[in-house]
C-alpha cells in the first residue's frame, strides 16, 4: 500500500518535543495542501501543540468551504515557534515568502512531488501517493488520532481535487480505501464534488470561454495551448484563479500530446502543463526547462514578465 514505507516514527520523534508549530504550503495554496495542513493541524492541536498555518497568497476564495480554511494567514509567522512543516513544497523556496528566516527551526517536509529535494530534517515524501492528504491520512493513523468529520472533509477534498475526482492515473486502490474510510468518518463526497464542479461563477465561465477561444494547436510539438492576458481578464472582470482547470480541459484534445496554458498573475506568468499516461510525455521535464517542476502528467512553471498579444500570437516582455 502507498506511503506505508515512510518514516512516520522519525516524524513523530521530530514533533514530540515541538511546542509551537508553523505549517506552510506552496504559495497560492491548493485544496490538497490546504486540506493536508488543516487535517494535520487538528491532529497536532489534539496533541496539545500550538499550530498556525500560512501560505503566500492567502486562502483562495473558492476553498472557504474547507473547515478551518479562514485561519490561513498570508504572511510569514511573527510569533515564537520551533518547528516548521512544509506541505506540497517540492523545493523549500516554493513557500514564496521573501526573507523568511528558518535558521534553528526543525523542518518536516511532507509531499508527493517526484522531484522533491528532501530538504527536511525528516522527509515524508512519496511520489506514489495521489495527494499530500493521503500521506497525512497514514500519519494520523500512525498517531492513532481519531478522524473527525472535519479532518475527513479536509483530507477527502484534497484527494478528490488532486485526482480530478478519482479520474487521474495517480488514483490507486489505496486512494479508494482511504476515501472509503474518510466517507465513513463523515466526509460528504456529494458536497465536496459540488464545491469543485457544481458551481461556476459567471466570471469564471467568461474567463474559460476566452481561454478556449484563444486555444491553438501546434502541429510540430503536438501541443494544444492557450494564453489569457491581464487585459483580457480585466475586460471580462475575472481573476487569474478563475482560470484554474483550463489546462486539464485543453488536454482532452485527442491530437495533442500535451497541453500548455499561460496566464498572467501580477508580474509573473504562470504556466500549466498537462498530459495523459498513454500519450507518453513527461511534462515535468518540460516544466523544468523553464525552472519549474511537478508530476509527470501535471506540472507547472512561472516566469517573470508580461504576456502581450501580437498580430499572430503572443509575446513575453
Ligand atoms: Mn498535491
Amino acid at each position: 500500500m502507498n506511503s506505508i514505507g515512510l518514516d512516520f516514527k522519525a516524524a513523530h520523534n521530530l514533533l514530540t518535543p515541538a511546542s509551537s508549530v508553523v505549517m506552510a504550503s506552496h504559495e497560492f495554496t491548493d485544496p490538497d495542501d490546504l486540506g493536508a495542513m488543516l487535517g494535520l493541524k487538528d491532529a497536532l492541536t489534539q496533541m496539545g501543540k500550538k499550530v498556525s498555518i500560512v501560505a503566500r497568497g492567502g486562502m483562495p476564495e473558492n476553498l472557504i468551504f474547507m473547515p478551518g480554511a479562514t485561519e490561513l494567514v498570508d504572511t510569514p509567522p511573527t510569533h515564537e515557534y520551533d518547528t516548521v512543516i512544509f506541505l506540497g513544497c517540492g523545493d523549500i523556496a516554493r513557500h514564496g515568502f521573501k526573507n523568511w528566516d528558518l535558521s534553528n527551526k526543525k523542518i518536516l517536509n511532507i509531499d508527493h512531488h517526484p522531484d522533491n529535494k528532501l530538504y527536511g530534517d525528516v522527509n515524508l515524501v512519496d511520489h506514489k501517493a495521489a495527494a499530500t492528504c493521503e500521506i497525512i491520512y497514514y500519519k494520523l493513523k500512525y498517531l492513532n488520532i481519531p478522524i473527525t468529520k472535519q479532518i475527513a472533509t479536509n483530507l477527502l477534498a484534497g484527494i478528490f481535487f488532486d485526482t480530478g475526482g478519482f479520474r487521474h492515473a495517480s488514483t490507486t486502490a489505496a486512494t479508494f480505501e482511504i476515501a472509503a474510510a474518510l466517507v465513513r468518518a463523515g466526509a460528504r463526497i456529494d458536497r465536496i464534488s459540488n464545491y469543485f464542479f457544481g458551481t461556476t461563477e459567471l466570471a469564471k465561465l467568461k474567463a474559460w470561454a476566452r481561454a478556449f477561444e484563444n486555444a491553438r494547436f501546434d502541429e510540430k510539438q503536438r501541443m494544444v495551448y492557450s494564453v489569457v492576458t491581464e487585459d483580457e481578464l480585466r475586460e471580462i472582470g475575472a481573476k487569474p484563479e478563475h482560470l484554474e482547470g483550463v489546462a486539464e480541459i485543453l488536454n482532452t484534445v485527442p491530437e495533442a500530446k500535451f497541453s500548455m496554458f499561460l496566464k498572467q498573475r501580477g508580474d509573473e506568468i504562470k504556466g500549466s502543463l498537462r498530459s495523459e499516461n498513454y500519450k507518453g510525455v513527461d511534462v515535468s521535464a518540460i516544466a523544468r526547462t523553464f525552472g519549474g517542476g511537478g508530476h509527470k502528467l501535471a506540472a507547472g512553471f512561472k516566469l517573470k514578465g508580461k504576456i502581450e498579444k501580437t498580430d499572430n500570437g503572443w509575446k513575453i516582455t
